[in-house]
Formats: structure tokens, C-alpha cells, sequence
């Protein structure tokens, strides 16, 4: 097969018996409530314009996040009744260890609720104030626990990530001359880790290659720096390095899988997104003695080390989902499902990051509201006049995510300013995303006379969950 051609979206296979939609059927259903578009304009203006605070029974269609929002397989529950049922807590912790031991390829791993547990556990443990942490792009959670252990975070991810126009396979690369200048710079000893994201969420759920991983491995094995994964998407970057990467066609995703895991000496991960649970996380490490520490720092903030907090069902639930994440026909109709909604935008002339991403499709706020400028929250608004549309739910990764520069107290003005359509795992069909299209579409034959928000209310971190605004017009 030939690798990835940047003019060229990702193509579907030509069809066979073996190549169908989707690799299952739906067994339980949900009923969904289609609101009135007056009902949405009172329940947008009691979010404070903050699709975050929508209560979920006003949403029609929600792509706000795929964490913690797939559907669960039929294995996965007879598995965690039978986890209630049959087995005990030390019996649930082996096989969740065992299986996370066997894909990943870690001997310590320690559970933890969520993603951002793990990320504090692993901070907080390895961060001396005052060093630095290379990241690619930031994610807001990560970020955030990096600075408060006192780290200082910087992006070394390449340019290209920060132009949503640009066609680059491998967006979410690390840049090695940015890194090694860091290292030049301050010095080895104030580089507390490298913390490689696999799918960087923030650029557009981009993906890193396995020539990069190697390339930064060995940037940071020969300065005696840790490389940490966030590994929450590996699986849907193992698929990527399969469909783009020159030589890579043949090996099956596991193998790749394993080997980008090779490289790293711990990864956090949010189970919430590639183990298809809706609760969960954990750290694996390759050393004794850093895992010492970090079971330690657990106790006192996760539970006891052998659960995270997590009960006996959740812990199953995780290795089942685990099982099942690196199934490459899961994984196709997944990235499929993304890039046809991608398509459906593109072809109507809306402004999208450039390839799509594994998770969500970004639009690019920028460029769909170029009247506004950012003091005036366009990804925000226009998460909002989506919602309005057709009651689908989307998320601001723009201004609002990106926060107060921590010394300056000043905005951070992220170069990407963009609205992401994320999909759950195993739970749409294409008749939603079309209609998801549709409302979009909509919006985008009036943009010229959509305006503003004012920020009437900010909270002091993380503000995106719980700041809220007013129209300006
Ligand atoms: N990501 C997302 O919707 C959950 C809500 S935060 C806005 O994209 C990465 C790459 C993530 C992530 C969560 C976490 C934190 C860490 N790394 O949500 O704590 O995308 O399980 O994971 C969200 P938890």
C-alpha cells in the first residue's frame, strides 16, 4: 500500500466482505431528545454561553468529548458483572495488570481514577521546581499539573501543528532542534522529563511517527532524560503509523503499538479514550524505585495502589477495553467516521484543521469568523451558534482553553482558535454526523453576521469548565 499522499484525505479501502462499515451491531440503545430552538436559546443562556454547562438533556447530538463516552462492548459488561460477582479485588488488580503488562509492555502499573490523576501523581513525584518539562503542544490538564509541581512547561512541538492549513502526516511530532536547544540552553538536570503526547489532542488529534519517537528517544537516553508518553490515544496513533508511514503497512497495529511503547520509560494514560471504559486511568513504569515513589504519592490522593479508587468492575472493564482497542477494524471504522464528517465540512467550503485527526474534527474558528478577533472568543461563540443550530454539543479548544500565561496574568492568545466535533467511540451512526453537517453548514451561510462574547465570569484555573459569557451582539 502506498503511505500517506498529503493532498489526498485518508482513503477508504475498496469495499469488500471483509471491509464492512462497522465491525458490530447495537445491542442497547438510548433514547436521544430533539429540543425546540427556542428551548436551546433559554438552556445556552443558562450555560453562560459555555457548551461545558449544558445539562446533557439539552443536547441532541454530543461530540463535546469522547472521554469516558463510548459505548461499552457486551465483553466488557459480562465482565464486570462477573468482576462484582466472582472475583476479588486482588483477582480484578492481577488481570488488569497482567493485560496492561502484556500490550504496553510496563512491569509497574498503578490505576488511578482518570488521566489527570496520573498526570498529578507523576508531576508531583518527578518535577523539582524550577525544572523544565519539553511537552508537543500542551494538553490543558497535563499542563496544568506540570505547572503546579512547579515545572515550567515548554512546546517543542514542530511548526507545522500550529498552521490548522497545513497537510503534514505526522503534525504532532516533536521538533529534535527545538528540544536539543532546550537542553543546550538550561542543561540535562533541569529537564525533569520529555512528555510526548500520541495523538496530540490540541493540534487536531495529530499523530506522531515512529521515525520521531525513535529520533527524541534517543535525544533523551543519550542526555539521561526520561521520555514520559501520554499515551490516552496511542492506539489511534498506532493506526495512523500503520495507514502514513512509509514501510509500515504490514506490521499489524499491536506490533507497531508495542514498539512506540518500547521507547518511553513510563506513560499516564486516560483510560476514558482508547480502553472504551467511561471511568479510569493509570501510570506504567519501567523502574523499581520511581514506582515506589509514585505508589507512594498515590496512597495519599488515588486509594490504595492495587485499585486507584476504582472498584473491582471498573478495573476488569479497562483490561477488556484494552483488549479490544487495538482491533484494526475497530480502529478503521473509528478513523473512518472521523475523516467522513471531515468531508462533509470540507466539501460545504467550512474551515477544518488539515488532515483530520483520530478523535474529533477541529474547525477552524479563525477562518470561519475572520471579523472576529480573539479578545472576542470566536471558537467559543461558535460553539455556541452550533449548538443553537441543531443541539449538538461541541467544545472551544482556543482562547478560553489556553488560560493566563502564570507570571504575566495575561491571555495566552493560542495561535490555533478552534471548535472540536469529538466522537465517541462506538456510538453515532453517519445519519448523525450528516445532521451534525447539516447544522454546521447552516451556520456557515450566516457567519458574516455572527458577533462576539464578553467573559462575564472566570474562574482561576482550568477556566474552559466553568467560565461563562454574554453575547456582545
Ligand atoms: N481529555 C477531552 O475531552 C477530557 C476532558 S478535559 C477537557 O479531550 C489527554 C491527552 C487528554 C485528557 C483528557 C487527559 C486527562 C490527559 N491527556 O479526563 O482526567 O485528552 O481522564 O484525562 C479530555 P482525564
Amino acid at each position: 500500500m502506498a503511505c500517506f499522499e498529503p493532498e489526498q484525505p485518508l482513503a477508504l479501502p475498496a469495499w469488500s466482505p471483509e471491509v464492512a462499515p462497522e465491525p458490530y451491531r447495537i445491542k442497547a440503545i438510548e433514547p436521544l431528545v430533539l429540543t425546540t430552538r427556542a428551548r436551546r436559546e433559554a438552556a445556552l443562556q443558562e450555560a453562560g454561553w459555555n457548551t461545558f454547562l449544558l445539562r446533557s438533556q439539552d443536547v441532541y447530538i454530543d461530540f463535546l468529548t469522547d472521554s469516558g463516552t463510548s459505548a461499552m462492548s457486551s465483553t466488557q459488561w459480562a465482565e464486570m458483572l462477573r468482576a462484582a460477582e466472582t472475583l476479588t479485588y486482588s483477582e480484578a488488580y492481577d488481570r488488569f495488570v497482567e493485560t496492561i503488562r502484556g500490550l504496553y509492555g510496563f512491569p509497574y502499573v498503578l490505576p488511578t481514577h482518570q488521566g489527570r490523576a496520573a498526570e498529578h501523581v507523576l508531576s508531583q513525584v518527578m518535577i523539582r521546581p524550577g525544572q523544565y518539562v519539553a511537552n508537543n503542544m500542551y494538553f490543558t490538564t497535563t499542563r496544568e499539573h506540570q505547572e503546579r509541581a512547579g515545572g515550567i512547561f515548554v512546546d517543542v512541538i514542530i511548526d507545522e501543528a500550529h498552521d490548522p492549513a497545513a497537510k503534514h502526516p505526522f503534525k504532532g511530532n516533536m521538533d529534535p532542534e527545538k528540544l536539543r536547544d532546550l537542553i543546550r540552553r538550561e542543561g540535562p538536570e533541569q529537564v525533569a522529563y520529555v512528555c510526548l503526547e500520541l495523538n496530540v489532542n490540541m493540534a487536531g488529534g495529530q499523530p506522531v511517527s515512529l521515525e520521531n519517537v525513535r529520533t527524541i528517544a534517543e535525544i533523551c537516553r543519550s542526555h539521561g532524560i526520561p521520555l514520559i508518553f501520554d499515551a490516552t490515544r496511542a492506539a489511534e496513533n498506532a493506526y495512523f503509523i500503520k495507514m502514513r508511514e512509509p514501510d509500515m503497512q504490514a506490521r499489524s497495529i499491536p506490533d507497531i503499538f508495542r514498539e512506540l511503547m518500547s521507547y518511553a520509560d513510563g506513560v499516564t494514560v486516560s483510560a476514558k479514550k482508547d480502553l472504551l471504559v467511561n471511568i479510569g486511568g493509570f501510570l506504567a513504569v519501567r523502574d523499581a524505585a520511581l514506582y515506589r515513589r509514585l505508589e507512594q504519592f498515590a496512597l495519599r490522593f488515588e486509594g490504595h495502589p492495587a485499585d486507584g479508587g476504582l472498584a473491582r468492575r471498573d478495573l476488569v472493564a479497562m483490561a477488556q477495553g484494552a483488549r479490544e482497542m487495538l482491533d484494526e477494524d475497530y480502529l478503521r471504522s473509528r478513523i473512518e467516521q472521523v475523516a467522513y464528517l471531515a468531508a462533509r465540512l470540507r466539501d460545504g467550503g467550512v474551515p477544518i484543521v488539515e488532515p483530520p485527526g483520530g478523535h474529533a474534527v477541529f474547525i477552524d474558528a479563525r477562518r470561519f469568523l475572520p471579523h472576529l478577533s480573539q479578545d472576542q472568543f470566536p471558537a467559543q461563540r461558535l460553539a455556541g451558534e452550533i449548538y443553537l443550530a441543531s443541539g449538538v454539543r461541541t467544545m472551544e479548544r482556543g482562547i478560553v482553553s489556553a488560560g493566563r500565561d502564570p507570571k504575566t496574568g495575561r491571555h495566552k492568545y493560542p495561535r490555533l482558535e478552534l471548535v472540536r466535533l469529538t466522537i465517541p467511540r462506538r456510538v453515532y451512526t453517519q445519519g448523525h454526523l450528516d445532521l451534525a453537517a447539516e447544522g454546521i453548514l447552516e451556520v456557515f451561510a450566516r457567519r458574516e453576521r455572527i458577533g462576539g462574547l464578553r467573559m462575564v465570569f472566570e474562574p482561576p484555573t482550568l477556566r474552559f469548565f466553568t467560565a461563562r459569557f454574554e453575547p456582545t451582539v
